[in-house]
């Protein structure tokens, strides 16, 4: 970005993620019962509006993961010295600055590396944590982490060997905001194996999670009385109007929530209202949906401190601290290759 002071990586330039989301929506739509990819949601349009949630007096996760990093970062960043910050799925990277002020005053924050979907926020918070961190450079990455690990600036792929390389880097991974949660377990464990497969001795992954409780406070979270998780929801349809022209009704989709206790995960849905037709011209697709019928568009797992640290050493993670928010709402697990 010329002139912003941030270097940036496009991974999802706009052909690449015009592709991706065609190919998602077309194998979403035409799958039975269909399903569209969460990560969908966050034009910046949906990243406000999750922006927004985070501020619900229901959706509990962010402020208790808040209140986790406050108590624990000094301990974080004396753990892992890390002279590079990655975030992913960094959003407006907000808790973030946590962890940087523990490791600025540590004395050894050199880089910041926010990695997102969602190019116009991933932009603007970038250069606010510039202009706050006088002196640690910014480069961000548009990229999906589901596809694009390899190349996190300091792995093989990266830019190590490049102008970007920093000699003796040491870097950690943070993937909070219990992101993780919204991936399907296989997807966890082969996204974990292709983390792991980047660390050098010395790396770790800090890893925020949701954990299991009350059903109804979990339903609440994300059936908020406000009814923005509800916007939130049908703004994945609006994001598929304007970037596949297609026709979708969101008046004519309805918000559902559900806890699965056998999955242990929320589950949303968009539920069509009444029996309706919807074309997506740049796919020539045209489908229906029945009257009532359930369109799945996230889950978000919930876990136990033990579920995580058994999911983290199967991908070759050893477990080296964890810590919760008081009433044990929230866990935050420190990780590093075994
Ligand atoms: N980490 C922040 C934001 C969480 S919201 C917090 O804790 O509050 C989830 C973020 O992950 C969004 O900014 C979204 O754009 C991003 N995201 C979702 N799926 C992604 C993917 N596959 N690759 C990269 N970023 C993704
Ligand atoms: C980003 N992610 C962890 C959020 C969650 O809680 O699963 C997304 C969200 N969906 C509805 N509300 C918030």
């Amino acid at each position: 970005m010329p002139g912003t002071g941030i270097t940036v990586t496009r991974h999802l330039a706009s052909a690449e993620r015009h592709a991706s989301l065609a190919a998602d929506v077309r194998t979403g739509l035409t799958a039975n019962p269909r399903e569209l990819p969460p990560k969908w949601f966050y034009d910046a349009t949906g990243s406000l509006l999750f922006d927004r949630i985070t501020r619900l007096p229901e959706y509990y996760p962010t402020r208790r993961e808040h209140a986790v990093l406050a108590a624990n970062a000094a301990r974080i960043a004396a753990a892992c010295p890390a002279t590079t910050l990655i975030e992913l799925g960094s959003g407006t990277s907000e808790k973030t600055r946590l962890l940087l002020d523990a490791l600025r005053n540590a004395g050894v924050l050199r880089r910041f590396v926010p990695f997102d979907v969602d190019e116009e926020t991933l932009l603007r918070a970038g250069q606010d944590i510039l202009r706050s961190y006088p002196g640690t450079s910014v480069h961000a990455v548009v990229g999906d982490f589901e596809r694009h690990l390899a190349f996190l600036p300091g792995s093989a792929g990266g830019d190590s060997g490049s102008a970007g390389g920093m000699a003796g880097d040491r870097r950690l991974v943070a993937f909070l905001g219990g992101t993780i949660g919204n991936l399907r377990p296989e997807t966890r464990g082969t996204f974990l194996r292709a983390l792991r497969d980047q660390f050098h001795d010395g790396d770790a992954l800090l890893l925020g999670t949701d954990l299991v409780k009350d059903p109804a406070r979990l339903v609440a979270a994300y059936d908020d009385s406000a009814g923005v998780t509800a916007a939130f929801n049908r703004n994945v349809l609006s994001v598929i109007n304007r970037e596949l022209d297609a026709d979708f009704d969101l008046r004519g989709f309805a918000h559902v929530a559900t806890w699965d206790p056998e999955n242990s995960w929320i589950e949303m849905r968009l539920r069509s209202v009444r029996e309706q037709e919807v074309s997506v011209r740049a796919l020539g697709l045209v489908t229906r949906f029945g009257a009532d019928e359930q369109m799945r568009t996230e889950i978000s797992a919930k876990f136990t401190l033990e579920g995580i640290r058994a999911e983290l050493a199967a991908a070759g993670l050893g477990t080296s601290a964890q810590w919760t928010d008081p009433d044990g709402d929230f866990a935050l697990t420190l990780a590093v290759p075994a």
